[in-house]
């Protein structure tokens, strides 16, 4: 049982979970149990947070595209990341808290973010794996996010998804170029895809029994499926691709399952999850540094804006 469920009025609890029962989305100004608002404000900050901080290994290859063709694509994958954390910080704003606050916890170090945006982009091919291997598992774990019981996160899950396609598309594509191409090329490909293979799975979370959230995730229906389910997904979609590029995924306890049609996997390194997510990964304090560098840079475009809409929006209501 959610840990204050038995503090929550009981008649409109089980109303609320009879709503989410019919597959009926909750939404803002609906009654809801304060321990699903909060869960809600935990995760959507979450994935906004990492929406942005996302933007920042690939950010640090728009100079060195190879190609102006290739430039436009990242470049419009960059700027698409930003408008997820805005879709994102907006949604979790209509439950009752402000996206400056969220912002501050990111800049004091005290809010998590993804895992995997802790990790160099050495070469150019790791564009190529991102897009494939990273946007690939927002992929599966978005859709599911877009059935979610919060009306406003799941409609913004929609349109993520759709963009999220597009970047998952033009990883591939850069990843099968360099794998058909020259035995360097074909090399930097398949070092992409060792280093960035295991951070992958790692993005899915923890193991099931280790996933102190998924109770009421699942129970609320913000979760449909758990994390490993969605993981073994991944891998199942993931592995006949690389084998269609002619890339080995770096596992040698790989194996295909005929009973149960699964492509298994080894052990995931825990620890190494755990100490990126506590903040001693390979980036993390990179990451942070840039962030804040960022917002103290951004600070004139927030005063103007903050003027602007001073001077302007009384006016604008009285009109
Ligand atoms: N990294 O109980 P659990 C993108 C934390 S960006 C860091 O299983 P839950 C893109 C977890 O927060 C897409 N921390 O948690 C952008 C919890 O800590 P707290 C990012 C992690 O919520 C730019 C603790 O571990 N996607 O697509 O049930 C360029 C225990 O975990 C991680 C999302 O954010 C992790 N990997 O499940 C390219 C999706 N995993 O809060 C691409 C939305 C776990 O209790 N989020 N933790 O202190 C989710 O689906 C879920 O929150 C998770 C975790 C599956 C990630």
């Amino acid at each position: 049982m959610p840990q204050n469920a038995t503090t929550d009025d009981p008649r409109r609890l089980a109303e609320f979970e009879a709503r989410i029962a019919r597959c009926k989305t909750i939404e803002p100004k609906d009654w809801m149990p304060e321990r699903y608002r909060k869960q809600l404000i935990r995760m959507m900050s979450q994935h906004a947070h990492s929406e942005v901080v996302g933007m920042l290994p690939e950010g640090n290859w728009i100079t060195r595209a190879p190609s102006l063709r290739r430039k436009m694509g990242l470049l419009a994958k960059v700027q698409d990341e930003a408008g997820h954390g805005l879709y994102i910080y907006c949604s979790t704003e209509t439950l009752g808290v402000d996206r400056n606050d969220l912002i501050q916890q990111l800049l004091a170090g005290t809010a998590k973010y993804s895992s995997i945006f802790n990790y160099p982009t050495l070469t150019w091919a790791d564009i190529g794996a991102i897009g494939w291997l990273v946007d690939g598992a927002a992929i599966v774990n978005q859709t599911m996010l877009a059935k979610a019981s919060y009306g406003p996160y799941a409609r913004a899950m929609v349109r993520i998804c759709k963009e999220e396609n597009f970047h998952k598309r033009q990883g591939f594509e850069i990843m099968t170029t360099l794998a058909g191409g020259t035995r360097e090329q074909h090399a930097m490909a398949q070092d992409a895809l060792d280093r960035w293979w295991w951070p992958s799975l790692m993005m899915f979370g923890p193991r099931d029994k280790d996933s102190p959230n998924s109770d009421d995730l699942l129970r609320w229906k913000v979760k449909q499926k758990t994390n490993d389910e969605l993981r073994q997904r991944f891998v199942n979609i993931t592995v006949a691709q690389a084998m269609a590029i002619d890339l080995t995924i770096p596992d040698p306890a790989l194996k295909y399952n005929e009973r149960t049609k699964d492509w298994e996997y080894g052990e995931i390194d825990w620890e190494e999850f755990w100490r990126v997510v506590r903040g001693n990964g390979p980036c993390n304090r990179e990451r942070l540094a840039a962030r804040r560098r960022a917002h103290d840079d951004g600070a004139w475009v927030r005063a103007a804006a903050e003027a602007y809409a001073a001077k302007h929006e009384p006016a604008a209501s009285v009109a």
